[in-house]
C-alpha cells in the first residue's frame, strides 16, 4: 500500500493507481508473462486480490484475454514487459481486432526519451505507433494522475460500439511515479455504460421486416456477434416465432441447439444458394460466406438483411437492401415486437426441403461415426468425442487444426450459447492452450480441446500452465503425424517432406512431465474412456489420439484457397 510521508502525507504511485483503477472497474483477472519493468507490477496485483494468470509465451496470454473479453463482454486484459514480450502479444491484440473481442494489451515499455532519440535503451521500441494499425485505439499514459483516465479509456474503446482490441502503453517510468494517495483516489474513473445500448432506428426496423415478409425461401445467418451479444433467448425467439431456418458460424453453434428442427447447419450449400432473403445477425459477409456472392450463392437473386453495430460493415461487399444498425439485443427485440401475433412463416416447401436435405445429411454420416478403426479416422475418433459433448453440454470446447478442425465443427453439435471456441476470423493455428485457458479460468466449466497435432505445437509448452493451475482441461492431440497428413515425401534430399511431423510422437508424455494425466489413445473406445475419466476428475489430462496419417485432406475443407502453380510438382 501507500508509503506514509511526515511532510506530504499518504502518497501513492503508478503501480497502485493501475491496480485501483482495474479493480474500480472490475477488472480481476490478468493475463501476463512477468519481466521488467511489470514483473512487481504482478506481484502486487496478486497481492491486491487480482487473479495473475502466468504463461509461458505472451502470444498464449493474449489469445487467454481475447477469448476472456468474447465470453464475459468486459475486456481481457494481457500484461507483457516491452518490445519482445510486446510483440509476442500483438498477434493476439490483431486477432482480437479482428474478432470484434474486447481486449486491452498493456505492455510496460521503455523510457521515452531515449526511445525518441533513439539511443538504444533496453527493449527500446516506439510500441504506441507499432500497436497503431492492429487495434481499435491505443493509448499511452505519461503521468501517475492520467492513470484513471487512460485505463477508463481503454475499456471504453474496447467493448463500445464494435468491440475490439486497444493497447495500452504503461512506460517503466510511470509506475513508479509518485504523487498525493487522495489526489490519486480522485483521478480514478468508474466507467459509466461502457458498452451502451444502441437502439436501431425504427424505420430500418420496418424495412426489414417488409423485405422478410416478401421472402419465399428466406434464411437466418447467426454469428458470433450473435453469441457475444449475450441476447440468447430474445435470439431464439425470434428464430423461433419467424419460422425461418437458421444457419451458425462455427462460433455461433448452440446458440440454439445444434439439434434444433429449424437449424440448416448441415444443409449449409442448399441454404445459401437456394435463399432469395437472407439476414445476417452479427456475422460479416467475409471469406467465410464467400464474400455474399459468387457459385456458393448460387445463381437465385437474393436479398440481404443485415443486423451489426458497426454501421461501415453494411454494403461491405454486396449491396444490403435492409441494413439494421444497432446492438444485436435491441434490433432483435425490436424486430420481433414488429412481427406481432400474426406473423406469417415461411412456405412449408421451403423450411421442408432445407429439413429434408438436413435430415438425409446426418442419416449419411451416421454409421460413419459408429466406427472403432484404429489407428482411428477422423470420424471415428470425433464420433466419440460428439457423444461426450452431447453428455456434457456445459462443456466447453476448443478446436483448432485443419482436418481437426473442419470435421469437428460439422461432427459435433453444440447444445449451449458460447461453448465451442477455436480459430476465428482468421483461422489462427495457437489459439488452443490459451483459450483452453481462459475458457476454464473465467467459467469454471470443464474444457475438451480438440487438436490436430500442428495446431497444438504452437502453444503446447502451455500445458505446464494448465497443470500449474491445476485446471479442469482435457486437451486431445489428433495425432495424424503431420500438417493435414502425415504422409507427404520429399523427392529431392533427406529432409523429410515440409508438412510432416516425428512419426509416433507421444504429446500425451508432454503432460505427464508436469504432473498431469497423459493417455494413449489408438481407437474410439480408448478415446472415449480417456475422455470420459479427464472429464469425471477434472485434473489436467492430454490424450494422444492416433490418427491414421492419411485421413486428411489438403488444407481440410479450404483446400481451394492455396493457389496453383502453373509449373507441375515434381
Ligand atoms: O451442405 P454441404 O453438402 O456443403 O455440407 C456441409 C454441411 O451441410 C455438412 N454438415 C453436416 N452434415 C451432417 N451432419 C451435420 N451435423 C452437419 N453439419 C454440417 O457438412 C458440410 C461442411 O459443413 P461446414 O463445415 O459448415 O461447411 P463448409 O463448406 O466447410 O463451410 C465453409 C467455411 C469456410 C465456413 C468453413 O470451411 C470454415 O469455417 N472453415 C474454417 C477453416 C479454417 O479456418 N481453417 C484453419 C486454417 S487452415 C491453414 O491455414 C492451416 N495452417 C497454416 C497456418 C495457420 N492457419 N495459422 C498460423 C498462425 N500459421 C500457419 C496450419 C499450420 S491449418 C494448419 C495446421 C493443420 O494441421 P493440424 O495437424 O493442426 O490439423 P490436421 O489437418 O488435422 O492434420
Ligand atoms: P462470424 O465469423 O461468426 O461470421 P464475424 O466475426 O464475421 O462473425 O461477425 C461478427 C459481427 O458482429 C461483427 O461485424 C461485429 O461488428 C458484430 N457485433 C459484435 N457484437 C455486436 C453486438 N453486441 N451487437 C451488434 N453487432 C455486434
Ligand atoms: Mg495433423
Amino acid at each position: 500500500m501507500a508509503e506514509e510521508n511526515e511532510e506530504t502525507g499518504a502518497l501513492t504511485d503508478g503501480f497502485h493507481l493501475v491496480i485501483e483503477a482495474l479493480k474500480l472497474n472490475d477488472i480481476n483477472t490478468i493475463y501476463n508473462v512477468p519481466g521488467i519493468p511489470i514483473t512487481d507490477l504482478g506481484r502486487m496485483m496478486q497481492a491486491e486480490g487480482m487473479r495473475v494468470l502466468s504463461f509461458r509465451h505472451e502470444q498464449n496470454a493474449g489469445y487467454a484475454a481475447a477469448i476472456a473479453g468474447f465470453l464475459t463482454q468486459k475486456p481481457g486484459i494481457c500484461l507483457t514487459v516491452s518490445a519482445p514480450g510486446f510483440l509476442n502479444g500483438l498477434t493476439a491484440l490483431a486477432h482480437a481486432t479482428t474478432n470484434c473481442f474486447p481486449m486491452i494489451l498493456i505492455s510496460g515499455s521503455s523510457e521515452r526519451e531515449i526511445v525518441d532519440l533513439q539511443q538504444g535503451d533496453y527493449e527500446e521500441m516506439d510500441q504506441l505507433a507499432i500497436a497503431k494499425p492492429l487495434c481499435k485505439a491505443a493509448y499511452r499514459v505519461l503521468h501517475a494522475e492520467d492513470i484513471g483516465i487512460g485505463i477508463a479509456r481503454a475499456i471504453r474503446a474496447a467493448v463500445s460500439g464494435r468491440p475490439g482490441g486497444v493497447y495500452l502503453d504503461l512506460p517503466a517510468k510511470l509506475l513508479g511515479q509518485v504523487m498525493d494517495q487522495s489526489a490519486g483516489e480522485q483521478s480514478l474513473v468508474k466507467v459509466i455504460d461502457a458498452a451502451p445500448r444502441q437502439l436501431p432506428a425504427p424505420d430500418s426496423i420496418e424495412r426489414a421486416l417488409n423485405v422478410l415478409k416478401g421472402a419465399e425461401r428466406p434464411l437466418i445467418i447467426l454469428g458470433k456477434g450473435a453469441a457475444y451479444a449475450q441476447a440468447d433467448n430474445a435470439i431464439r425467439a425470434l428464430v423461433e416465432t419467424s419460422g425461418i431456418p437458421y444457419l451458425p458460424m462455427s462460433m455461433a453453434k448452440g446458440l440454439l441447439p445444434d439439434t434444433h428442427p429449424q437449424s440448416a447447419g448441415a444443409a449449409r450449400s442448399l441454404v445459401l444458394k437456394e435463399s432469395d432473403v437472407v439476414m445476417l445477425i452479427g456475422a460479416r459477409l467475409n471469406w467465410l460466406l464467400s464474400h455474399g456472392k459468387g457459385k456458393a450463392w448460387g445463381t437465385a437473386p437474393k436479398k440481404f438483411v443485415h443486423i451489426d453495430i458497426e454501421p461501415r460493415e453494411m454494403d461491405s461487399n454486396v449491396e444490403i437492401v435492409a441494413p439494421v444498425v444497432g446492438d444485436i439485443g435491441s434490433c432483435v427485440d425490436a424486430l420481433l415486437s414488429g412481427m406481432g401475433n400474426d406473423w406469417k412463416v415461411p412456405p412449408s416447401t421451403w423450411t421442408g426441403a432445407v429439413k429434408e436435405k438436413v435430415d438425409s445429411n446426418v442419416a449419411r454420416m451416421a454409421p460413419r461415426l459408429q466406427n472403432n478403426n484404429g489407428p482411428m479416422d477422423y470420424h471415428g475418433a470425433l464420433g466419440a468425442l460428439r457423444t461426450i459433448i452431447k453428455e456434457r453440454p456445459d462443456a466447453i470446447l476448443v478446436n483448432e487444426g485443419a482436418n481437426t478442425l473442419d470435421f469437428a465443427r460439422s461432427i459435433i453439435d453444440m447444445y449451449q450459447p458460447r461453448k465451442r471456441l477455436d480459430v476465428g476470423t482468421w483461422g489462427v493455428m495457437g489459439v488452443g492452450m490459451g483459450t483452453a485457458i481462459a475458457a476454464a479460468v473465467e467459467t469454471g466449466k470443464p474444457v475438451l480441446a480438440i487438436e490436430g497435432d500442428s495446431a497444438f505445437g504452437f502453444s503446447g509448452m502451455e500445458v505446464e500452465t494448465i497443470c500449474r493451475y491445476n485446471l479442469p482441461v482435457c486437451v486431445v492431440v489428433f495425432n495424424n503425424g503431420g500438417i493435414y497428413r502425415g504422409t507427404d515425401e520429399n523427392s529431392a534430399g533427406d529432409d523429410v517432406a515440409t508438412t510432416v511431423f516425428v512419426k509416433d510422437a507421444r504429446y500425451d508424455k508432454m503432460m505427464e512431465a508436469f504432473g498431469g494425466v497423459g493417455f494413449n489413445a489408438t481407437s474410439p473406445n480408448e478415446l472415449s474412456q480417456a475422455v470420459n475419466a479427464a472429464m469425471d476428475s477434472g485434473k489436467p489430462t492430454l490424450v494422444n489420439a492416433v490418427i491414421d496419417a492419411e485421413a486428411g485432406t489438403e488444407s481440410g475443407r479450404i483446400g481451394n484457397l492455396n493457389p496453383q502453380s502453373v509449373v507441375a510438382k515434381k
